[in-house]
């Protein structure tokens, strides 16, 4: 059996409830809160539970979430039933808060909302109080929520949350998202402060990607009175991005953005979709190269709070999820990259077992990102950085 040390001079705690991987989106919807099942199936394989401390994260509470959310809004998902997509009288409301296809109302969805919250609510006071240097929930990370809309998947966003209980103790967050899409709901709730600095890699192609926002140029609104100016970087950036120069640009841009913005505090949301061969995703990464990003982060040494987010081929997001804890508890170089035997659904795991197997050369894109295209994206943040003071 395997067994994982506790890493030395630091903590990491762990949120999770396991009633959240019991929610179904529906059918052939492609979030699957049971990308979490595998992923601790392989966290517990390798036995990395007994380097952490666990906790069963709670439900977040109305007033918890009313911190960022609109009452009409929460009231409204709190007495949804499934059903309700087709009821006259929901209609409006149904319309009004963005429900469909992409956001649909099922069975527990408040339970859901609440549960996955809660645990990163509970991650950013562990951090707050001094009770753990690094904090993680993979349930986390839904991006786009807003105020009072769900949008993308996503119906509570817990980032902001996170965020708004961090800024109790720590006068600068930096927040950085590596989910294949942009991250719109966080980057709009803290534009008018320069208490929260956002970043963003994504792909974008305005009318042909989801949600179309984070251009370059998208810097938060620059009317002379908005603290907030600047205070939102988007790197967008087109098909089959390889592991080499997205690591490259990773450290370009974050070196930067740390340097000069000073943060007390990061939260990092690791969206599983940026991996090659996701169902939605078009970049090209293999888990090693995802997992660099999260190694280079924790290199600054400062309370860290880690998200999940997308990821839509499960067996892939377990897996760079997996390797990425193993990173937060400096443990990827002692664990066998072959997936134990004990593994529960060993078999979503082949024909490989491998944490890292190769990017299947039939599905790779081609790399639509070159090197002078990069290039202009890390000068362009260093120019942007020129008006950001820590
Ligand atoms: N249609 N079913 C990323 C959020 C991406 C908007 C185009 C809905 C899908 C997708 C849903 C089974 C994160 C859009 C899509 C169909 C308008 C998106 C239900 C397939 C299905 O088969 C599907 C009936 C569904 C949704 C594909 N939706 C693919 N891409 C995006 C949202 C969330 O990873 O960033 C964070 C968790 N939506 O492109 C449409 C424009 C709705
Ligand atoms: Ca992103
Ligand atoms: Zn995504």
């Amino acid at each position: 059996t395997y067994q994982v040390a506790r890493p030395k001079g630091y903590r990491v705690s762990w949120h999770a409830n396991p009633a959240v991987e019991a929610h179904h989106f529906g059918q052939s919807h492609p979030m699957k809160p049971w990308r979490l099942t595998l992923t601790k199936q392989l966290v517990m394989a390798y036995g990395m539970h007994h380097a952490m401390d666990l906790y069963l994260a709670r439900a977040a509470t109305y007033e918890e979430m009313a911190e960022f959310h609109e009452a009409d809004y929460l009231d409204f998902l709190r007495q949804v039933m499934p059903g309700d997509m087709d009821r006259a009288e929901q209609s409006d409301n149904v319309v009004r808060f963005n429900f469909g296809d992409d956001c649909p109302i099922f069975d527990g969805l408040y339970n859901y909302c609440s549960l996955y919250a809660g645990g990163t609510v509970d991650a950013a006071r562990k951090l707050c109080n001094d009770q753990a240097e690094i904090a993680i929930n993979w349930s986390g990370g839904l991006h786009h929520a807003k105020k009072a809309e769900a949008s993308g998947f996503c119906y509570v966003n817990d980032i902001v949350l996170g965020i708004l209980q961090l800024l109790r103790h720590h006068p600068r967050v930096m927040y950085i998202d590596i989910d294949v899409h942009h991250g719109d709901g966080v980057e709009q709730a803290f534009w008018s402060t320069d208490r929260v600095l956002t970043v963003s890699f994504h792909k974008y192609d305005k009318d042909n990607f989801f949600p179309g926002t984070g251009a370059l140029d998208d810097t938060g609104p620059t009317h002379p009175l908005n603290p907030g100016a600047h205070h939102s970087i988007n790197v967008p950036l087109n098909d089959g991005i390889d592991d080499e120069s997205y690591i490259q640009l990773y450290h370009d841009v974050i070196g930067a953005c740390v340097e000069t913005y000073r943060p007390g505090a990061i939260v990092l949301q690791c969206g599983a979709d940026s991996l090659g061969c996701d169902r939605l995703g078009c970049f090209n990464l293999n888990v090693r190269a995802h997992g660099a990003c999260v190694a280079f982060t924790k290199t600054f040494g400062l309370p860290l709070l880690v998200v999940g987010g997308g990821g839509y081929t499960p067996r892939n997001v377990s897996r760079a999820w997996a390797h990425e804890t193993s990173i937060l508890l400096e443990a990827d170089q002692i664990i066998d990259p072959t997936i134990p035997d004990s593994v529960a659904f060993r078999t979503h795991f082949g024909p490989d077992y491998s944490l890292f197997p190769p990017l299947s050369e039939i599905r790779k894109l081609e790399n639509k990102n070159p090197r002078s295209y990069l290039a202009g994206l890390v000068e362009s943040v260093h120019e942007q950085l020129r008006y950001i003071k820590g």
